[in-house]
């Protein structure tokens, strides 16, 4: 295959070009190094939207349902301005052509050259690598901050004994998180938005509404930098735009509180 090397005039002609069609903000600049097959191979993709399964509603048909990591994938391609194509997967009753292209059943599955994806983790990883701008990566270091929160509301949502630890279990994890934002936020990564935000802004949603709802929970006002980063990941654009209808989320978890 033909694989010529840009020159720096030629880069800069040609980045004054595709930044006029929002290819710029959605794939970053064309660089010197890079080859003609790569820059046509990523326009060929800006092209047609990305195919993307994800969990339908439960209540109200040709609506987005409540699956977290569905929505931490929806969020990354906002984020990153990546036009795609959502197609709405009934999980009762799975179709068999999702069966075909996703032999777990499970969304979210995004369609990569040719081959459908599964995991939100290994999708959101392909996602950073083909749509580098703008970069969400969390330093490995600091991916991991706040991930116990989620087992640990799902214990205590279940729990039927009240003094069985697994509410303190949960606001000690709450605590550890709210001071690691006191200390290095607003975000996980400080200033801005990364991977890690996007990951635990949904799980956040879901024990924020099923907590409230289930057992009449809310966070303490005392963990304010919580509260805090919870409404300002809520009341992003790509949030609302993405996020699930409060009654799909009550409804999925009530087979786990009446278990
Ligand atoms: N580890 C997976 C988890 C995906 C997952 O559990 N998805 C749920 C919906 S939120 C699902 O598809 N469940 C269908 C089933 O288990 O039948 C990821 O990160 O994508």
């Amino acid at each position: 295959m033909i694989s010529l090397r840009f020159q720096p005039c030629t880069v800069a002609v040609l980045s004054a070009l595709v930044s006029r069609a929002g290819f710029t903000r959605r794939y970053g600049t064309a660089k010197p190094g890079w080859t003609w097959t790569r820059l046509f191979g990523t326009m060929a993709m800006a092209a047609s939207p990305l195919e993307v399964c994800v969990k339908a509603s439960v209540i109200t048909p040709n609506k987005l349902g409540d699956c977290p990591f569905s929505q931490r994938v929806l969020l990354t391609l906002e984020e990153k301005h990546v036009p795609y194509d959502m197609k709405l997967v009934d999980l009762i009753n799975k179709p068999e052509w999702f069966l075909k292209i996703s032999p777990e059943g499970k969304v979210p599955v995004v369609k990569f050259d040719e081959k459908w994806v599964p995991d939100s983790d290994a999708i959101t990883q392909s996602l950073e690598e083909k749509y580098p701008e703008p970069p969400l990566t969390t330093p490995p270091e600091k991916a991991s901050v706040g991930s116990k929160i989620f087992s640990t509301f799902i214990v205590f949502l279940k729990s039927k004994d009240q003094g069985d630890g697994t509410e303190q279990a949960l606001l000690n994890e709450l605590c550890k998180f709210n001071d690691y934002l006191k200390e290095n936020g607003p975000f996980i990564n400080g200033e801005k938005i990364s991977a890690a935000d996007l990951s635990i802004g949904p799980k956040l949603h879901h024990m924020k509404i099923a907590l409230g709802h289930y057992k009449d929970w809310s966070v303490p006002d005392s963990l304010s930098f919580l509260k805090s980063y919870m409404e300002r990941i809520f009341s992003r654009v790509s949030f609302a735009k993405t996020q699930a209808q409060t009654e799909d989320v009550i409804i999925s978890w009530r087979q786990k509180v009446m278990a």
